[in-house]
């Protein structure tokens, strides 16, 4: 059937930065692989599958995350994968080369940032975030397209543009950034390509139904017990379409999980009839609270997020900001109103 094909086919703007990117792709090379704070199934799906494919081109690659690696995605590693984000800014020491993903903006690397910024060998970037002031790379070493459903779909494309196998282990990799990003092929990113390159890595092997297990039914019982917790301060403003969670500071201590797993408890709101925009509101206790913006339709939350020095994706953005968790959510929830009203 051609129209399976056909959207396989990797669109010539990014087929045109990829085979430039090849000439960075030199065996022998260290390559690091960074992601941002808090990796989630894009960010950890995407490295692991890059760093197999630079090491089917011969290269030496290497993990140096601003955070801890996820517990949850530990079975995408393997004795084939180094993973150095423990090491901190010095592991970036004495690399060749470095690949950010996911990532628009700098300071999304976290204490990496400053590293990064002082790097004197290249910087490639690979991501589908909205374009921010101050990006990781210079602009012709971005491959970066919005239309992407995930960061994983455009590693697909390196490795298809180059000619790289796709193994079972970099299949699973792109599978779990794909399957999370879209929220399950759930949310407005899953395009036809979604599900094309799904159609591609079942067909090399990826078992759909381990992947849902390895990804969402393995949770600790405290992150239950943490979500519980975080639907007893559900408010809603029934008049402007918003509702919102909030956690005070402490509450990931208190159940012993990480902050991964609060990802997708945003979409509890969210999934409220009449929601237009989904907030939620965590104190990470040192006088920031974090704060989470959720769209369905039309809302931009990017542009909402910037406000606040963050960004993101027009429906899922997210913005530190400096206060009190009733400060900030009162401020916060007081510009949505207006916000939401003007769109
Ligand atoms: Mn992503």
């Amino acid at each position: 059937m051609a129209l399976h094909v056909d959207l396989l086919n990797v669109p010539a703007h990014r087929r045109a930065v990829i085979e430039r990117f090849a000439a960075e792709f030199v065996p022998g090379r260290r390559v690091a692989l960074s992601t941002h704070i808090n990796a989630d199934g894009d960010g950890c799906g995407s490295e692991t599958a890059l760093a197999r494919l630079l090491a089917f081109r011969g290269m030496r690659p290497v993990i140096v995350n601003p955070t801890p690696w996820p517990t949850l995605f530990d079975f995408l590693l393997g004795d084939d994968v180094e993973e150095r984000s423990a090491d901190g800014p010095s592991a970036l020491r004495d690399v060749d080369l470095l690949i950010v993903l996911d990532i628009s903006d700098v300071k999304r690397l976290g204490h990496l940032a400053d590293a990064v910024r002082a790097l004197t060998v290249p910087v490639l970037v690979i991501d589908h975030h909205v374009p921010s002031d101050e990006p990781p790379a210079p602009p012709e070493r971005i491959l970066s397209d919005v239309a992407a459903c995930a960061t994983g779909e455009l590693v697909h494309d390196v490795a298809d543009v180059l000619d790289l196998p796709f193994s079972p282990a970099v299949a699973r990799g792109l599978y779990a950034a794909i399957l999370t990003d879209t929220g399950s092929f759930r949310f407005s990113n899953t395009s036809p390509r979604a599900h094309a390159i799904a159609s591609r890595l079942l067909s090399v092997g990826v078992d759909p139904e381990e992947m849902y297990r390895q990804v969402y039914a393995r949770v600790p019982v405290g992150r239950i017990q943490l979500l519980r917790d975080a639907l007893d301060t559900l408010e809603v403003d029934a008049v402007h379409g918003i509702a919102w969670l909030s956690l005070p500071a402490g509450a990931l201590e208190k159940y012993g999980v990480a902050s991964e797993d609060l990802d997708g408890i945003v979409e509890h709101p969210r999934s409220i009839a009449g929601t237009r925009l989904a907030l939620f509101f965590r104190d990470l206790g040192h006088g920031k609270v974090k704060v989470s913006f959720r769209s369905t339709g039309r809302v931009d939350v990017n542009a909402l997020a910037r406000r606040y020095g963050g960004g993101g994706h027009a429906k899922a953005s997210g913005a530190l900001v400096a206060g009190t968790l009733a400060e900030v959510r009162a401020r916060v929830v007081d510009e949505a109103r207006r916000f939401v009203a003007a769109t």
